[in-house]
């Protein structure tokens, strides 16, 4: 016999209506979320470490202001998305639990180190511009709270990239060694950024269902794409090289082909192995422990009910 709720589920996918949080979901849709959006949330938060290193230690008064919005920026992302989580029955302490002891995943690009300020340009042209490419049709993604979210980060991510960028051009426009400080940059993000996209489809085993239930809209390798196209004109305009032999237009295609990013390199870095892993995870878990008494005494505060009224 035909399960209802099932039916109607499948019927809000088919007409591409958003799922929301008191409506009946599968088990499985409801996992498959929560796994994605807390990665996503739990990306944001780790993300600000490294341009966070840099906010102290900023050129001018002009940059700090700038990187120090950034990274406020980046962490109300990931308060977004923790509260779009929890409207899937999860808790926010649950997930930063997982978090910190290994048991969930953030995006493997946070676990390289930004090296120089010109990695603070970088990490907004590039990494911004992934996030952008990746999210901007998550923006219509089946399950409510989640696609309301992406809309308002997409908002601040376009910004964080052109900032990224004009940083970037700011410093091709000065001195030989700022220019090859740049390419320097470029040359360490490109093939990390193009992981941020996934395992190419063949070889990632959420992507078939997570499409089948608009969670996610594209294939990884349809993004990546997207990304190459999209950022290939913009290094030209920058003066920049992008360090692939490979990469050249295809006109039969319509698209730029380029060549093959190290998955063995990926499957370490994802594995918690990569260059930065330990410590990423060592300082959110500082925070959270050294925070606990903030969030006992809001608790408390909470519990205590209004202030009485003045006589
Ligand atoms: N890193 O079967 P698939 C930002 C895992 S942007 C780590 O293809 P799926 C903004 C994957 O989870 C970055 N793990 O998986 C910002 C799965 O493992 P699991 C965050 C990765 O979910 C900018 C396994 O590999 N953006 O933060 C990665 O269908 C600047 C198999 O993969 C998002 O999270 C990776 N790169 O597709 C902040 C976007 N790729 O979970 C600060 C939303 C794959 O089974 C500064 N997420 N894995 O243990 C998505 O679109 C998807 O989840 C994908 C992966 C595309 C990332």
């Amino acid at each position: 016999a035909e399960d209802p709720l099932l039916t109607s589920f499948e019927d809000t996918i088919g007409r591409n209506d958003r799922i929301e949080p008191r409506d009946w979901m599968p088990d499985a849709y409801r996992r498959t979320l929560v796994r994605q959006v807390a990665q996503h949330a739990h990306s944001e938060i780790i993300g600000m470490q490294p341009e966070g290193h840099w906010i102290a230690r900023a050129p001018s008064l002009r940059r700090k202001a700038i990187l120090l919005a950034k990274v406020q920026d980046e962490a109300g992302h990931g308060l977004y998305l923790y509260s779009a989580c929890e409207t899937l029955g999860v808790s926010r302490a649950d997930l930063t639990r997982k978090l910190i002891d290994g048991r969930q995943k953030y995006s493997s690009i946070f676990n390289y180190p930004a090296l120089t300020y010109a990695d603070v340009g970088t990490i907004g042209w590039l990494v911004d511009g992934a996030a952008i490419c990746n999210q901007v049709p998550l923006c219509r993604t089946s399950y409510g709270p989640y696609g309301r979210a992406m809309v308002r980060i997409c908002k601040e991510e376009s910004f964080h990239q052109r900032q990224g960028y004009e940083l970037l051009a700011t410093m091709m426009r000065g001195t030989d060694a700022q220019r090859a400080m740049v390419q320097e940059s470029v040359d360490r993000f490109w093939w990390p950024s193009l992981m941020m996209f996934g395992p190419p489809d063949a070889d990632s085993p959420n992507t078939a269902q997570s499409m089948a239930w608009h969670i996610k809209r594209n294939t990884n390798d349809d993004l990546r794409q997207r990304f190459v196209d999209m950022t290939v004109p913009q290094a030209e305009a920058l003066g920049v090289t992008l360090p692939d032999p490979d990469l050249r237009w295809n006109e039969e295609r319509g698209a730029h082909d380029f060549g093959e990013p190290d998955w063995a390199e990926f499957k370490r870095v994802i594995g918690g192995d990569g260059p930065c892993n330990a410590e990423r995870v060592a300082r959110r878990r500082r925070a959270w422990e050294e925070g606990a008494w903030v969030r006992d005494a809001a608790m408390a505060y909470a519990r205590r009910g209004p202030a009485p009224a003045e006589a």
